[in-house]
């Protein structure tokens, strides 16, 4: 019987540390996920090109751009109409193009170099879109 009472004394122990070693885990996991989706912070704004008519018109709702992915030469400018009922706002990858978080409104960007940009929405990062800036 003695021995029956030492050998359980060590499972507990172990069943502990099990958990505290399971709950330091998850609690890496999730700082790590945090620290992978959380912007360091938005870029600047960069002003809205206004004045100028865009070829493609691309609507910010809730929660997603539409069309996702747009196509222009350089020098055409591309406008996203703010149609949602939440804020949203277009915020380049590379930070040339950065509109406010606005609910109304629109913002146009004149794309001058080829390339792929892509972007998203800062506090919706499901919100994610592209535009291809290619030589006619
Ligand atoms: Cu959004």
């Amino acid at each position: 019987m003695k021995q029956l009472a030492s050998s359980v004394a060590p499972i507990r122990i172990s069943r502990r540390r099990m958990l505290t070693g399971a709950a330091s885990v998850l609690g890496i996991g999730a700082a790590a996920m945090l620290a992978g989706c959380a912007r360091p912070s938005k870029p600047a704004v960069v002003p809205s090109d206004e004045g100028v008519e865009a070829v493609v018109t691309v609507r910010a709702v809730d929660n997603t751009f539409e069309p996702r992915e747009v196509e222009v030469a350089p020098g055409q400018a591309v406008q996203w109409l703010f149609e949602g009922t939440m804020e949203h706002d277009v915020v380049a990858d590379d930070g040339s193009f950065v509109s406010e978080l606005q609910k109304t409104g629109s913002y146009t960007h004149v794309f001058n170099d080829a390339g792929e940009f892509a972007y998203d929405c800062s506090i919706h990062p499901e919100m994610t879109g592209v535009v291809r800036v290619k030589q006619a």
